[in-house]
């Protein structure tokens, strides 16, 4: 089901953990995310600038995305991608990848930043799939502005008992922000947390980086998408 960005703070299913900043969207969507179609965002259509990493060439290399906290799994008997991503809709990810984020203190925290400069700015529209981690740990999805600060905090109980790549509970996290979104970060409470299909786009220039690097050029590449 597609869904356009609201004007103000809005959550759509789940909770908020605190203030957010005005003209913030969070999304969520409590129904599984399977496939790129299930993205609230046009991820390939005309014009869209949207990038979407799917980790299936075992890398983490779509164009300004760094990622921190994990590390890419690959298939496996635990492994739990996105449904689509091993070419088969069947309840199951286990021939796919995705990016686990390890225990740690506090609990797992996994992060993806997005690089001004390559970017030419950064991106109102940002977006994970949540796809696995501990059946009784509480997820907080967190987004940051420009300058790093808070946009606001979300949290949610996702996990089941099922831990060998079921795809039923997997659910899409993703905010809009027409000011730029720097940085998200997935949490939980316990265990790990597997994640799939980081997306970015509609790419706002950053005054910064045009200030750094110039105009030329910069928003030559605008009209792209990429699924690595
Ligand atoms: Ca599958
Ligand atoms: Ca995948
Ligand atoms: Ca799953
Ligand atoms: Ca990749």
């Amino acid at each position: 089901m597609k869904r356009e960005s609201a004007c103000c703070a809005v959550i759509l299913v789940g909770a908020l953990a605190g203030p957010v900043m005005a003209g913030v969207t969070f999304i969520f969507d409590d129904t599984p995310y399977l496939e790129p179609g299930d993205s609230p965002f046009d991820l390939s259509g005309p014009g869209s600038d949207f990038f979407l990493e799917d980790f299936e060439d075992g890398l983490l290399n779509t164009p300004g995305l760094l990622g921190f906290g994990g590390e890419i799994r690959f298939p496996s008997n635990f492994t739990d991608s996105v449904d689509a991503d091993d070419g088969l809709i069947d309840g199951f990810g286990l021939d796919g990848h995705n990016y686990w984020a390890f225990f740690g203190l506090g609990g797992p925290v996994a992060r993806f930043e997005f690089d001004p400069k390559v970017l030419g700015g950064l991106p109102r529209s940002v977006g994970v799939v949540w796809t696995d981690g501990n059946t009784f740990a509480t997820t907080f999805f967190e987004a940051f502005g420009p300058n790093g600060e808070s946009l606001g905090v979300t949290v949610h109980l996702l996990g089941d008992d099922k831990h060998q790549g079921a795809t039923d509970e997997d659910r899409f996290l993703g905010v809009t922000f027409q000011g730029g979104i720097s940085a998200i970060e997935v949490r939980a409470t316990l265990g790990r947390i597997e994640l799939d299909h980081v997306q970015y786009g509609d790419i706002i220039p950053a005054p910064g980086v045009l200030a750094l690097l110039g105009l030329s050029g910069l928003l030559s590449g605008r009209s792209r998408r990429r699924l690595a």
